[in-house]
């Protein structure tokens, strides 16, 4: 059984200043809980100072990644930069990076395969938009873009699944829903990986909060969360910490 991972996606939040108060306070504060794993998702200028200032065995990653080893690609953030300070993750394929940034299920797999040559596990984001739930479809669109997002990408990875229409809307999908889709990856997992896809985490991602974590991640293809708003406080991420 592989540790609940509550992976916090600080979005663009956060100077480096502001970032260092934060890793101050989750250190004087935080107590591991058993068998939860602990990770902060963070803009890339606040991962050196998280890495000097977070406390021990907590994990921390970046955003995003470029599809790119390295050379001519103006404003990018290589995969080797962000193992080089200590990134064990990197999310990709995030539905802001897809809405805002056009990235395609093809380049969401090339920055998973790069994060996963340099050593980082990538967290791969899939979720459909409103419309397609209300449509009924949500299951097959999600998995058609697991299945792009995935294509040839190593089983070092961890899959976040987060309906569009429950970012930061308030509006959480319920445990049911989010275990729905849970099951749905992980069929397509071991369809792609064997015995190995029961290694791999499938987290909830969408309006989490310290009074909503326990029930989603207690069911049992939900093994973690991907938390957004309620990743910028130390209090809420300690009752999220303590919940699960
Ligand atoms: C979904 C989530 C974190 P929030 O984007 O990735 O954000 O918890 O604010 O909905």
């Amino acid at each position: 059984m592989p540790s609940t991972l509550l992976a916090l996606n600080w979005k663009m939040n956060k100077t480096p200043t502001e970032a260092r108060s934060w890793a101050e306070e989750l250190k004087e504060k935080y107590a591991p809980a058993e068998g939860v794993e602990l990770a902060v998702m963070a803009p890339a200028l606040a991962l050196s100072t998280l890495a000097a200032n977070l406390p021990a065995g907590v994990a921390f990653g970046g955003q995003d990644v470029s599809a790119h080893e390295a050379g001519a690609y103006t404003g990018e953030i290589s995969a080797a930069m962000l193992k080089d300070v200590g990134a064990a993750y990197v999310v990709v394929g995030h539905s802001e990076r897809r809405e805002y940034h056009g990235e395609t299920d093809a380049v969401v797999a090339a920055k998973a395969k790069q994060a996963q040559a340099n050593g980082l596990v990538p967290i791969v984001c899939v979720g459909e938009k409103l419309e397609v739930r209300e449509r009924g479809e949500h299951v097959s669109s999600t998995l058609a873009q697991l299945r792009g997002s995935l294509a040839d990408v190593g089983e070092d990875v961890v899959v976040a699944y987060e309906p569009v229409w429950a970012i930061g809307t308030g509006k959480t999908a319920t445990a049911d829903d989010a275990e729905e889709m849970g099951a749905a990856i992980r069929g397509l997992l071991a369809e792609q990986y064997g015995e190995k896809a029961a290694d791999i985490r499938v987290l909830y991602g969408g309006s989490v909060k310290p009074d909503n974590i326990a029930e989603i991640c207690g069911k049992p293809n939900v093994d973690g969360a991907l938390v957004g708003g309620a990743s910028l406080k130390v209090p809420d991420v300690l009752g999220m910490n303590d919940a699960l």
